[in-house]
């Protein structure tokens, strides 16, 4: 089977979590993913949060899989040579250095559009989008959930805001970067240009706090957001979205109902989430039993149980006191009801459902004594079978990718010598 972006090369000059989740997802679509990493040290989550003395770590691994390493200082006249050598073979770059990083390597988007290789499409993901007040800052995952309004609208309306534990600020951004990158390559099968393209970690944050901003303005247009707990608790709005606690977000009322472990104290993950869907109510006061609710006036349209919702939550939640969450998803499901299981991510990492779907793989890793777990594309494709490998070491590949570019065993030697791989 060949591969989505089979004979597609990435000069991947990407650190930490957004730039390499996007790289990743190239190389798990089957392009030829080149990662440069400076001589010694490397990718710095190699070091980060280490399980094994000495080895990389998860960190490193879980996001540098179907990668080759080259050890590279791209601040050395030979590294400078072989970027460019690299550059001008590639079809995108990627990049997440902090801002003016690459200008000051001397590799601008300029030089490399205009001297090196105009078709080469040039990916960046900053904190804060270029002409932004703040676009000269650092930032890292929290700081970009936090500017892009989904720390404000996390959380209880009587606590502070949270950061959610999905990474929203990096493989988010990672992955917005990766669908640019996508449509700047069919541009190009198009016009034979290459662009820039650039993600902004701020923007790829508010792009999924969509809903907040919609509710944002019905806020200021009507001063009431009825799907949220704070008319039913008599909790005054203000003047922003505020934070929901478990509340639905998107129209469709719901909660976090205890099941029979979180009832009992056991399992602090023993939840489901119920929603009260709409066009659900019959099926709904048939499964918990409420048969009068479903033609009572009182009950039966959304309006009317605006002020009720959690009466009902509550309703519900008495009648899982003997059923864990899979039993109450499959309770729920059996009368349509969309309602799901909290998992953990014990539960996760050996779902076996998840497993045979290759969602969550097991990949060989010799230098870490072993396997270790990471997680496989969620995408799937018909045509083209998605193989997940393990990150590469410290510049394995460096000889193998200087000889493709042409380098003989003497040229790297010399190159070694002067301190650039
Ligand atoms: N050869 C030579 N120099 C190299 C090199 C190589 N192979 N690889 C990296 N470098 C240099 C860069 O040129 C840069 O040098 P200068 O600062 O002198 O120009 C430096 O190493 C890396 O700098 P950095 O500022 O990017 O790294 P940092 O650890 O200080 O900051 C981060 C990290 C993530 C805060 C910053 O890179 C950033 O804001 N990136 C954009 C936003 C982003 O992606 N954040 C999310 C990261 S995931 O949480």
């Amino acid at each position: 089977m060949t591969k989505p972006l089979a004979g597609i090369k990435v000069v991947d000059m990407t650190h930490v979590q957004a730039g390499p989740a996007c790289t990743q997802m190239l190389g798990f679509f089957g392009a030829d993913v080149i990662k440069i990493e400076m001589p010694g040290s490397g990718d710095v989550t190699r070091a980060w949060l280490r399980d094994i003395d000495g080895k990389d770590s998860l960190y490193f691994t879980m996001f540098n899989g179907n990668k080759r390493s080259l050890t590279l200082n791209t601040k050395t006249p030979e590294g400078r040579e072989i970027l460019e050598k690299l550059i001008k073979e590639a079809d995108v770059l990627v990049e997440n250095f902090a801002p003016g990083a690459m200008n000051r390597m001397g590799f601008s988007w300029e030089r490399i559009h205009n001297e090196l290789n105009p078709r080469l499409i040039m990916a960046s993901v900053k904190g804060y989008a270029e002409g932004h007040a703040n676009e000269n800052y650092k930032v890292f995952e929290n700081v970009a959930q936090c500017s892009g309004g989904a720390a404000a609208t996390t959380g209880f309306w009587d606590g502070p805001p949270l950061v959610s534990g999905a990474a929203l600020g990096d493989s988010n951004s990672g992955m917005h970067l990766c669908i640019g990158i996508l449509a700047a390559m069919q541009q190009r099968h198009n016009t034979g240009k290459g662009q820039k393209v650039a993600v902004a970690m701020q923007d790829a944050c508010l792009n999924l706090v969509r809903i907040k901003l919609r509710d944002q303005q019905r806020l200021e247009l009507t001063g009431r957001l009825d799907e949220y707990p704070h008319g039913e608790l008599g909790i005054p709005l203000g003047e922003s979205t505020p934070r929901g606690g478990n509340a639905g977000g998107g129209g469709q009322p719901g909660w976090m109902l205890k099941c029979k472990g979180a009832h009992n104290g056991t399992d602090p993950d023993d939840y489901v989430y119920f929603t009260l869907q709409a066009n659900a109510w019959h099926k709904i006061c048939e499964r918990i039993g409420k048969m009068e609710w479903i033609d009572d006036p009182e009950y039966n349209t959304f309006e009317a149980r605006r002020d009720k919702q959690f009466k009902i939550f509550e309703y519900v939640e008495s009648l899982l006191v003997d059923m864990d969450k899979h039993q109450a998803t499959v309770w729920a499901a059996e009368f349509d009801i969309p309602c799901g299981p909290v998992n953990s991510m014990k539960e996760l990492a050996y779902d076996p459902s998840l497993r045979k779907l290759k969602t969550i793989v097991e990949v060989d890793h010799p230098d870490r004594g072993g396997k270790y777990l990471t997680i496989g594309s969620p995408i799937k494709f018909s045509d083209a079978d998605i193989e997940v490998t393990r990150s590469p070491l410290l510049g394995e590949h460096t000889d193998e990718i200087l000889k493709e570019l042409g380098y003989s065993d003497a040229d790297i030697n010399r190159i070694r010598e002067a301190k650039a791989l």
